[in-house]
Order: C-alpha cells, then structure tokens, then sequence
C-alpha cells in the first residue's frame, strides 16, 4: 500500500476512534454557532487537531487545508481534511458520520480516506490503484435508468438563496428516480456511491474537504464526477454530481433546466 495512503488511514482511525468515544459525551459537550445551521464542536477541533499531528509528525512539510483551522503551510503536497462530516448528525447522536482525509499533489487528487467509526468501515484509495472498503474492492453500480436508481442529495440549509433553484432539481429527481435518500453527510454519500449502495449524488454549495476524498473513491470505483456542467471545476464550485458511467449523463441532463445563473458549473 502507498505510504501516504497508510498515514492518512493511521490519522483517520486516530480520529475516529476520538470521535466515537465521544458519543457518549453529547450532552456536555459545549457546540458553537460558525454561522446559521453550521456547527462546531471540540471534538471537531481535536480530531482535526489529533489528523494534522499525525500527518505533519510523518510529513513536515506538507500543506493542510482543514475544515476547522484553515490553511497552513506551503507545498506541492496538500492535505484537505474534513475532521466530522456529518456534525449535526454526531450532535444529536445520530450514528451517520465520517472522517474524511485526501491528499492532492499540484491540485491532483492522489490519495484519500474516509472513515464511519460507528460501523467501522473505512473506505480508501490510491489513484490508478481501485478503491476498496475494508480492504476490499468496491464498484459503482451499474444500474443504466434513472428510473430504478436511488439517489443521495443533501439540502443547500445554508445557502437558502439556491433553495428554488434545488426544490425544482429535487422534484424531477424525486419523480423519476426510484428514491432519493438525504443522510446528512456528503462524505459518507460519495463514499456509498462508490460502493454501490447509491446509484448517484448531487448537492449544491459543498466545501472541498467535504468531496475531496469522496470524488477519488468515486473515480477508483469506475464513478464519474463532476460539476453541474460535468466539468472538473466541483472542488471550486462545490456544486457536485456523481454516478455510474450509464447514469452520470442522464443526471446532467435532468440538472440543466434548474440551474441559474451561479449554478452553471
Ligand atoms: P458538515 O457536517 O462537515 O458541516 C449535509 O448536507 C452535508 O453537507 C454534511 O456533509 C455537511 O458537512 C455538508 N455541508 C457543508 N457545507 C454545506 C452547505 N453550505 N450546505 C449544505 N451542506 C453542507
Ligand atoms: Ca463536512
């Protein structure tokens, strides 16, 4: 297994393991505010304090760009770290959260982790190497129709000004798929589509530590990803769309009358 690879999946379970322990402290745990609908706790704090630790203590010089703490340091190697995807869910002991660790080379996404310490399954990947969960190979579905598929998505809650535009996105998904599943972390979604357990995703406004890892998984799975134009701007734009190779172009497709002008891409 790649080096890299290795460490991210040491900070992941460091993390995680925290986290998990964590759970049965809730109720004393003092949560933040960072903006409406947007929350923080201090375990998010420790866990993505414990992820650069370990990633720093093998790799100095490597930049971080972490939910929490921002961006340090400067190098051709980033790591982009989301320490608790899924806060909300974790805050209300609603056992559906993540880690969620990629590392990108000049922009390249390279390597990547995302780890469910309630269910234990860590999803990882190495580009041009496959991905795997618990160590064993996953594939995105093959499933050729909209009609038969499940779709994952997530609400804009805090970007309210998309909410139009998403109500309309969801109503032609929501009638032509089979159902659409709303799970509450991004991470975990991208990871399942990889898995074969969703057969596509869209959400609008993500942050790049909530994809980064996910959208390698995804593309080491046989999955296409992209922005709303299906380009490969999502890591900027945050707006995504992923699925198997048979349904990626036929989600475009249903995005395009919805998208307004600072949806196009
Ligand atoms: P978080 O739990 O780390 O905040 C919920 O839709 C999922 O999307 C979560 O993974 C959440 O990450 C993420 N998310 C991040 N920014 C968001 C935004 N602006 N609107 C909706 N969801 C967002
Ligand atoms: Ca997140």
């Amino acid at each position: 297994m790649q080096p890299m690879l290795n460490i991210a999946i040491r900070a992941a379970r460091a993390a995680g393991d925290y986290i998990s322990r964590q759970v049965n402290n809730i109720p004393n745990l003092q949560v933040e505010t960072k903006s409406t609908n947007d929350f923080v706790s201090q375990v998010d704090r420790q866990a993505e304090a414990r992820i650069i630790e370990i990633l720093l203590k093998a790799y100095p010089d490597h930049s971080i760009l972490a939910e929490e703490s921002g961006t340090q340091g400067e190098s051709e190697y980033q790591w982009i770290i989301d320490p608790l995807d899924g806060t909300t869910n974790f805050l209300h002991g609603f056992p559906h959260f993540a880690v969620s660790i990629a590392l990108t080379r000049k922009g390249r996404l390279e390597q990547a982790v995302i780890y469910d310490p309630m269910k234990q399954e860590l999803f990882a990947a190495s580009r041009g190497e496959g991905a795997t969960l618990n160590n064993r190979r996953i594939r995105v579905t093959s499933q050729k129709t909209t009609q038969s598929a499940l779709l994952g998505t997530g609400f804009p809650f805090r970007a309210k000004q998309h909410f139009p535009a998403y109500l309309g996105m969801f109503n032609d998904f929501f009638q032509s798929a089979a159902d659409v599943r709303r799970a509450g972390s991004a991470a975990l979604d991208l990871a399942y589509v990889a898995a074969g357990r969703l057969d596509g995703f869209w959400e609008i406004g993500l942050a790049p530590w909530d994809m980064a890892a996910g959208a390698l998984i995804i593309r080491e799975a046989g999955g296409l990803v992209g922005d709303f134009a299906g380009n490969d701007t999502y890591l900027q734009t945050g707006n995504i769309v992923t699925a198997n190779p048979k349904l990626f172009a036929d989600m475009l497709r249903r995005l395009q009358p919805h998208l307004t002008r600072d949806l196009q891409d």
